[in-house]
């Protein structure tokens, strides 16, 4: 036990809501935007384990994150440390620089980790940091999943991009009306144990090593391909201008328009009522004021690539990567 790892440890596991996010240590204000807009949802009878899984936080974000804990919702912290899996991602990541952000870093990888690092649990949550609650998580936690892997909203920026529908439709064998966005996930770690996830997924790696737009994300719907629960879009809900509508329950600030980078992003109010709680409002407002136009348009031009990568992969006759028939 660190003195990091804060709250009560409750040893009846199947009352404790584990909700895992993955970061480096630049992500930590928005990690800690997104957990105090958890917190400031959460069911005051209900029981929440905040894991954080990193590559290592600077002192400062540790002593700051913690902060945020609460009688009911503690935070624990896990360096992922480099196992060969990680070495082999790794590897693999550094094969394809500058094919594009998601290869930038092995930290997006470390959700597929999940299931493995934590026989203990047998379901959990997945966020990304780029989020902000409107509602309870433990909703989200008490779907039925049924017969599924996972749980997961379909990613309406792909149906809405034609060479994004193309891609997953011709390089993953996946429609567009089935390919989720890996962003929020509803896992059954159990099931995920019992396919060996993990293991596909590095199996794919080494056998193809194929240069993909989404990675993590696209190993996901092609391992899990007809056993996605397809949650309510609310869930993953694409920030909009303004108030909210009511059935958004988390807001998703997907791709590249961040309020800490410009003003004028939809769902920004969301964003700032959240960044206040989170103790780190001012350097948030700095970072915001530091951001220039340059810094936007370079933003801009990395998704015009990735759009344009998408097309390129799209035209392959037969999908970049198949699954194994286990
Ligand atoms: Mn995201």
């Amino acid at each position: 036990m660190s003195i990091f790892n804060t709250g009560k440890s409750l040893l009846n596991k199947s009352k404790v809501i584990p909700i895992f996010y993955t970061i480096s240590d630049d992500y930590a204000p928005y990690v800690a935007c997104s957990i105090a807009s958890l917190i400031a949802h959460a069911d005051r009878k209900k029981y929440y384990r905040i894991v954080i899984l990193h590559d290592g936080l600077k002192f400062h974000n540790y002593v700051r994150l913690r902060n945020l804990v609460t009688k009911n919702c503690e935070i624990q912290f896990h360096r992922v440390s480099h196992s060969i899996y990680l070495k082999m991602i790794i590897a693999h990541c550094a094969r394809k620089t500058g094919a594009g952000d998601f290869y930038s870093s092995a930290v997006y990888y470390y959700r597929s980790f999940i299931a493995r690092l934590y026989p203990i649990y047998n379901k959990a949550i997945y966020v990304d940091s780029d989020t902000v609650f409107l509602s309870d998580v433990a909703e989200l936690f008490e779907t039925n999943l049924g017969d599924n892997i996972v749980g997961a909203v379909v990613d309406k920026k792909v149906a809405e991009v034609k060479p994004f529908r193309d891609y997953v439709k011709n390089a993953l064998g996946v429609p567009h009306t089935e390919y989720v966005n890996s962003g929020v996930l509803l896992l059954d770690l159990k099931k995920l144990r019992k396919i060996h996830y993990l293991t596909q997924m590095i199996n794919l790696i080494n056998k193809y090593d194929a240069n993909l737009v989404a990675p993590d994300q696209d190993y996901l719907n092609v391992i899990c391909k007809g056993k996605i629960l397809h949650l309510k879009e609310g869930w993953n809900a694409a920030p909009v201008k303004g108030l909210q509508p009511k059935s958004s329950k988390l807001l998703h600030y997907n791709l590249f328009k961040k309020p800490w980078q410009s003003d004028g992003v939809d769902g920004e109010e969301v964003f700032w009522e959240a960044a206040r709680k989170s103790g780190y409002f001012n350097e948030l407002q700095k970072q915001k004021a530091k951001c220039t136009v340059k810094d936007i348009r370079i933003k801009e031009a990395q998704v015009e690539a990735l759009i344009a990568k998408a097309a390129e992969l799209a035209k392959v006759k037969e999908p970049l990567i198949k699954k194994d028939n286990l």
